[in-house]
């Protein structure tokens, strides 16, 4: 019989899978071995870590990302470095709206909800004055870097 349980979870226990980009990989384990004391940078920045379900394999999986946060909310921007296409943590994510993210020590779970028109813009500031480096990411590509959005609840 077919196993189905995976589409239908909607929470993010199951098992862990890093990544195949090993600075990544070695950013989330150096993160979350000390409670974000460590590797919680990236150029001089601070990083979050991304607790995710994968769209296809269901797999757990992790990314870390650059923190961008304003009153409580964080925004995970897709920008993979200006590469061509969307990374694939973005496709787990708009499948599976349901993610954890750690901020320092502090964990919390959150529904990821991706932004447009406006709100897209005031949030890409943010992220800029965050990480000016996306700017020159935007320049690279093509695609339009999507954003989603956590809001605490
Ligand atoms: N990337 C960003 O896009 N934005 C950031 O702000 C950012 C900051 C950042 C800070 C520190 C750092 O070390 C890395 C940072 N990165 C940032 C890079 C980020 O962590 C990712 O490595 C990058 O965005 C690429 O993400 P990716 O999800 O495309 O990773 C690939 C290379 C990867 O490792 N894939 C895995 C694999 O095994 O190949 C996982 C694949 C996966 O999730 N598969 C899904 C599944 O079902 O399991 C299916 C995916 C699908 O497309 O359906």
């Amino acid at each position: 019989m077919s196993d189905y349980s995976n589409m239908f979870r909607m929470d993010l226990t199951g098992e862990y899978v890093p990544g195949t980009w090993a600075s990544s990989a070695k950013q989330v384990a150096a993160y979350e071995a000390s409670d974000g004391a460590k590797g919680n940078k990236l150029m001089g920045k601070p990083v979050v870590i991304v607790t995710m379900r994968g769209a296809r394999s269901g797999k757990i999986r992790k990314t870390p990302l650059m923190r961008v946060e304003h009153d409580g909310s964080y925004a995970l921007v897709a920008s993979v470095g200006g590469a061509p296409n969307n990374p694939d943590w973005y496709h787990n994510i708009a499948t599976n709206q349901t993610v954890m993210l750690q901020d320092g020590p502090v964990r919390k779970e959150y529904k990821a909800r991706l932004v447009s028109g406006a709100e897209r813009d005031q949030w890409w500031r943010r992220a800029v004055e965050a990480f000016p480096t996306y700017e020159s990411f935007r320049k690279k590509t093509g695609r339009e870097i999507p954003v989603f959005v956590l809001d605490p609840s």
